[in-house]
């Protein structure tokens, strides 16, 4: 699959493009299978709702499950990623927030690449996100929301609290922007919230500014989120690396699939 000029266009002007029902049911049901199972593996890289054992991120599913690992080579992804960010890729992060009904928290609102920068020592914002919906996101479930051009302004934000949320990953929270920078924002860019049936794919940029409400529906929102970073750009931390799950060390250049990733795993669909 091929993005259109004006699809490309679009990405660049409002630092996020959505792709509706990109992937089919039984695809999803796949995904959302391998993540049920994935939500069993005990490990520092399945991160918790505060006080609570609800699941609200899981990291590096793609290394343990099949269909991951296929997803983020898939024909419909890799290459609209590659027309995005004309360079070699690999994948950087991968993480499903599992939002679960009446009680996934919020996320606050932050620009990714000063985590990246911060945590990781990453050169350059030289990454594209993915979001794939597991679960129809609609205005009840805690939708992402974009300020729609902020990533055109670079960090507006330079600091990380002396206080961590999470010793797993860096939260949001961390490194969350202020009532009045955002309010400032969203005076400039105002806010839209991408929403679509399961299986729907936005592209977002590292600097867009986002964040999501907590989700008090009976509706859980699971989000996989991949990011691809430009082989040529590998973090340089300034101390001890981050865990592997968190950042992924294999930066070899990702070539896409021939077939869709669930026709590659042998359960072809129409
Ligand atoms: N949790 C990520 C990390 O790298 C950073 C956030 O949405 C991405 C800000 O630890
Ligand atoms: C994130 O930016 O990592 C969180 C966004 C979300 O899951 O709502
Ligand atoms: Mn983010």
């Amino acid at each position: 699959m091929r993005l259109t000029q004006q699809q490309v266009d679009e990405y660049h002007a409002n630092g996020f493009l959505l792709m509706e029902s990109l992937l089919d049911g039984d695809e999803v049901r796949q995904l959302t299978e391998a993540f049920r199972r994935d939500c069993d593996v005990p490990g520092p890289h399945r991160v918790t709702e505060d006080g609570g054992s609800q699941v609200r991120a899981v990291y590096a599913s793609h290394r343990r499950q099949p269909e991951y690992a296929d997803l983020v080579r898939d024909p419909r992804i890799l290459p609209a990623v590659r027309q995005l960010l004309p360079e070699d890729v690999y994948v950087y992060q991968f993480k499903i927030n599992a939002k679960p009904a009446f009680g996934g928290d919020k996320w606050a609102w932050h620009q990714d690449y000063l985590a990246w920068r911060i945590a990781d020592g990453l050169p350059a914002p030289l990454q594209v996100n993915i979001g794939v919906f597991l679960d129809d996101v609609t205005e009840f479930n805690g939708p992402v929301i974009f300020l729609p051009g902020s990533h055109r302004d670079g960090l507006v934000h330079r600091e990380r609290k002396a206080d961590a949320k999470s010793a797993q990953h860096l939260d949001p929270d961390d490194i969350s922007l202020t009532p009045e920078q955002l309010a400032a924002l969203v005076d400039r860019h105002g806010m839209t919230s991408p929403k679509g049936p399961a299986g729907s794919v936005v592209f977002f940029s590292p600097e867009i500014v986002h964040g999501s409400a907590p989700n008090m529906s009976p509706w859980a929102r699971r989000l996989l989120i991949a990011t691809y970073n430009a082989c040529s750009n590998p973090p340089r931390p300034q101390g001890e690396p981050r865990p592997d799950y968190v950042v992924c060390r294999d930066t070899a250049p990702l070539t896409p699939l021939e077939h869709r990733f669930s026709a590659a795993l042998g359960m072809v669909t129409s």
